[in-house]
């Protein structure tokens, strides 16, 4: 008999499966296509003689595991996930757990727990981060659903896990919550990602930064405040050769997705948490994807003609302002899973929640230990822009956040997330902004009424007359 079961063995599911395995858990494997089966038993042979069953029959497979059952599945979000615990549920016997490992849409694990728990099954809808090699390795992993499903299968988690200052799996709440925290991650990993596309643009165009220097000053940004796992990648790029000249030159200006950095935007636009980097990132996706209409608009559009001007302190205001820019992006995601937590009375602790992407995930930075600190010190925190730490280094970040801002809009390079960031950063610290005019026209166009800055409630006033009549 196995301790686990997993279903789905494409890249996840095969690396999560071998992990186990190596972590001394026997288990079970099935996947639909029987191929998959046979390379992931070959795979299990060939990287240590790991303690892999695999069948072919999906009968079989359920058969073979302890009671009760622990299954993780790991195949294609959406229909695919409804298709296998579909051929699943007549097999499970109450008190089974199963474990969904895909980037799913909260409401689907919901709906799905929901149905499972009528027939006595534990269900977990759970984020997995850290790609191929973190599966296999030490996943950062985001479990929400059942708390005595989880029970259940925390010795598996815990030690399968990525281990940093830890493992990076906790519990992360109810309902899809564990979905949903891996969607703002995954948000997060966006912004991060368009804020260094955005660095790079600046440095190579207005700094004139070979890809050879780009290396050395990203590998000199990971050993400070910037360290992390996107950092320490995109120095690594810089160095990849392509016949004469560097890959990242020869690639595409068209970016993929899979839908996870949408839902996050569109979340935050459902919850009313203003999440400007995070969108901006997306919109940054989506004008990529222009690149036939950005061919013919250049040739017509014209801009100011961008010069690389020596300057000594151009690295140092960049690494600057992203990782100011970088402190709103994770206030903007963690705001967003606090509005959820607190919508869905799911009570998740944000602390917890940055101390288990430490580890294994695409957005492990040495930076999660401040966050964590911050939560800790004050679970209550209404932003990490108020945060006593993070404003300090907001203020001391600011001149250069701004210089940086100010040359590429006056070189015409567009740096959304790091202007947009800023701009959230100087809203944000206003007392005052000019949305009392949006009041007013509000007001004036539609009778929405306004409230008064000096008397309490509400006040529609006649437009026409110019003499006060509210
Ligand atoms: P995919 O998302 O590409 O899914 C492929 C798996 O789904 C295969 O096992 C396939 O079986 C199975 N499948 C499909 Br497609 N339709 C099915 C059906 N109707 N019934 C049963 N099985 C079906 O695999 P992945 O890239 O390993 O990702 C798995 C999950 O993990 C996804 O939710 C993904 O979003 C998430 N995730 C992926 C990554 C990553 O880096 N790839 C990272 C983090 C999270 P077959 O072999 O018979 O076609």
């Amino acid at each position: 008999m196995s301790e686990i079961g997993l279903v789905g063995l494409a890249v996840m599911g095969q690396n999560l499966a071998l992990n186990i395995a190596e972590k001394g858990f026997s288990i079970s494997v099935w996947n639909r296509t029987a191929q998959r089966v046979r390379d992931t038993l070959a795979r299990a042979q060939a990287e240590g003689d790991l303690p892999v069953t695999g069948f072919e029959d999906l009968a079989g497979f359920v058969a073979s595991l302890e009671r009760p059952r622990r299954i993780i599945l790991l195949v294609k979000a959406g229909a695919p996930v409804d298709a296998t615990i579909e051929a699943l549920f007549p097999l499970l016997e109450p008190g089974d757990v199963l474990i969904d490992g895909g980037n799913e849409w909260f409401p689907n694990t919901e709906r799905r727990a929901k149905k499972a728990e009528e027939m006595g099954i534990r269900y977990i809808g759970m984020g997995v981060s850290g790609g191929e090699e973190g599966a296999r390795h030490g996943p950062s992993m985001m479990p929400g659903g059942s708390r005595d499903a989880y029970e259940l299968i925390a010795p598996v988690l815990e030690k399968v896990a990525a281990q940093v200052g830890g493992p990076c799996v906790t519990y992360i709440g109810p309902g899809g919550s564990g979905n949903y925290v891996k969607m703002v991650h995954n948000g997060i990993e966006y912004g991060d990602m368009q804020l260094i596309a955005e660095a790079y643009d600046v440095l190579r165009i207005a700094g004139g930064l070979s890809n050879d220097r780009l290396a050395e000053v990203f590998a000199d940004w990971n050993a400070g405040e910037l360290e992390s796992f996107l950092i320490e990648i995109t120095a690594r790029i810089f160095r990849k050769r392509d016949g004469d000249g560097y890959l990242v030159d020869a690639i595409l200006d068209k970016t993929g997705m899979k839908g996870t950095g949408r839902w996050t935007v569109q979340e935050a636009a459902e919850k009313s948490v203003p999440a400007a980097t995070i969108a901006a990132a997306l919109d940054g996706r989506y004008l990529s994807g222009l690149k036939n209409e950005r061919v013919r608009a250049s040739r017509i559009l014209t801009g100011p003609q961008a010069s690389a001007a020596a300057d000594p302190d151009l690295v140092d205001d960049v690494r600057n302002a992203l990782y100011a820019a970088k402190i709103c992006s994770y206030a903007q995601g963690m705001n967003l899973i606090r509005a959820a937590s607190d919508e869905y009375g799911w009570n998740l602790e944000l602390g917890s929640i940055a101390r288990i992407w430490k580890g294994g995930c695409i957005i492990r930075a040495a930076f999660l230990d401040r966050i964590k600190d911050a939560f800790d010190a004050d679970p209550k925190l209404k932003s990490l822009l108020v945060d006593p730490g993070f404003a300090a280094e907001l203020s001391a970040r600011q001149a250069s956040w701004r210089k940086i801002v100010g040359l590429a809009v006056s070189n015409g390079i567009a740096v959304p997330g790091l202007s947009g960031s800023l701009a959230y950063f100087d809203a944000y610290r206003r007392e005052r902004l000019p949305a009392n005019l949006l009041q007013a026209q509000r007001d004036l166009f539609g009778a929405h009424t306004f409230e008064r800055v000096d008397r309490q409630g509400s006040f529609h006033a006649d437009w026409d007359e110019l003499a006060d009549g509210v």
